[in-house]
């Protein structure tokens, strides 16, 4: 592959934003009396906001034209914005590309005027991004070629030297019949959804996978001990059981939490191996190390949460509230063609947790009160 040297990205594929238009379609279907229940979302995704609109329209049954839902969406999602979340590793991509003068782009469907309030709201990103093509600035939306064009041309690079980070099927397809390399971080919280990525030349759980080497960048290098440090993030509820598929009995026993135990509007980007803290009211703070995902090994049906704690327990503690603070991420999940091959990786896993949260900035977090503050009463179940 020749070296790539521009970087474009589509405003989702770094923002959150699936979550708030999740919830602002939900209120305004229930406005026209109908039920949201998730259906359709690969028919909006990646469009523009009247070809969207049209297809709710459609998906839904309503009665109104795609400009009076527009207006009504709009409203809603405007008060919204502000609480969008970066993606999990986007902040220190853009970080890295933009210290070593990489061109870089939003190439997005969303009229221009929201891609802006969108980016005023994330600090630095105006500088990031000189350049914004937004739906309304082209003659066809994705998944045609022309947003991605554009972009190219004003930052003045060939498409066949732009990599595009996608998160929505129809802007695969765009970047492809652009000329460009596609890396795609899907956004559709479903592994089913996956052969509707196909033509990207990669798929990844999150950014957090994005080898800028891989592909002619300059590589980063911020691993602290294996692991690369992220904005933490709190969880905890009761220890649930498991699969039963006697972990324990491997030595590596996982104290399941309910997937609800994240927040929501990450719930799609962060399938992976990380590290952190697990606290456990009554008897301690502990390091452990977790997977989140579909267990490609076992090819879960239902994601999961499991952390194994690195501590040598007596007995079980179902039911007990575990708190987690995760704080570094380490791998992909992969596949194994043994149990052998799985159990000793997840062995390594361990040592990689066990020496990384020693270090600063992991360790930090082992004296967070939040691990060991008991739950209010009210919520407490006795
Ligand atoms: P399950 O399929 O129900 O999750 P596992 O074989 O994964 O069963 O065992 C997990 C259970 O073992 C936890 O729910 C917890 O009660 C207990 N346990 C004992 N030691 C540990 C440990 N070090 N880390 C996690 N869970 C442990
Ligand atoms: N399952 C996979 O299918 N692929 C993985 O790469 C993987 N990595 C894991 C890493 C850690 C640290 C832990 C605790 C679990 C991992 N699992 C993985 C999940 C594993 O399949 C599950 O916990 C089984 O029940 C282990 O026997
Ligand atoms: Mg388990």
């Amino acid at each position: 592959m020749s070296k790539l040297n521009c970087f474009l990205v589509c405003n989702r594929s770094v923002v959150g934003e699936e979550s708030i238009a999740d919830e602002v379609l939900a209120i305004v279907l229930t406005r026209h009396g109908k039920v949201w229940d998730g259906r359709g979302a690969q028919n909006r995704m990646g469009k523009r906001p009247l070809e969207a609109a049209a297809a709710v329209i459609q998906d839904y049954g309503l009665a109104c034209t795609p400009l009076e839902l527009n207006l009504e969406v709009l409203e809603l999602l405007q008060e919204r914005w502000k609480n969008a979340r970066t993606l999990p590793g986007a902040v220190r991509l853009i970080k890295h590309f933009y210290s070593h003068g990489i061109p870089m782009a939003i190439a997005s469907s969303s009229p221009a005027r929201n891609i802006k309030i969108k980016l005023c709201h994330q600090e630095g990103w105006t500088e990031y991004f000189p350049v914004v093509v937004a739906g309304d600035m082209v003659e066809n939306g994705k998944p045609a070629p022309d947003i991605f064009l554009e972009a190219a041309s004003r930052l003045n690079v060939e498409p066949i030297k732009c990599l595009v980070i996608e998160d929505a099927p129809a802007g695969v397809l765009a970047a492809k019949a652009a000329g460009m390399q596609v890396v795609a971080v899907p956004s559709i919280p479903s592994k089913d959804a996956r052969p509707q990525y196909s033509s990207a030349d990669v798929i990844y759980s999150s950014l957090l996978d994005f080898q800028p080497e891989v592909w002619g960048f300059p590589s980063l290098n911020d691993r602290i001990g294996g692991a690369i440090p992220i904005e933490p993030w709190y969880m905890g509820g009761p220890v649930i059981k498991g699969f039963g598929r006697g972990s324990k009995l491997l030595g590596t026993p996982t104290a399941n939490l309910p997937t609800s135990a994240f927040s929501n509007h990450l719930a799609s980007h962060v399938c992976g191996i990380y590290i952190g803290w697990a606290g456990l009211a009554n008897r301690g703070v502990y390091k452990m190390v977790m997977s989140v995902g579909w267990n490609p090994y076992f090819d879960n049906k239902e994601k999961a949460v499991e952390p194994w704690i690195l501590h040598d327990f007596s007995e079980d503690f179902y039911g007990e509230e575990l708190r987690l603070i995760v704080v570094g991420y380490v791998r992909p999940e992969a596949n194994f063609t043994t149990l052998e091959d799985l159990v000793e990786r997840i062995h390594e896993d361990g040592r990689v947790a066990k020496a990384a949260l020693d270090m600063n900035p992991f360790s930090d977090y082992a004296e967070d009160s939040y691990l060991t503050t008991p739950l209010p009463v009210s919520m407490s179940s006795n």
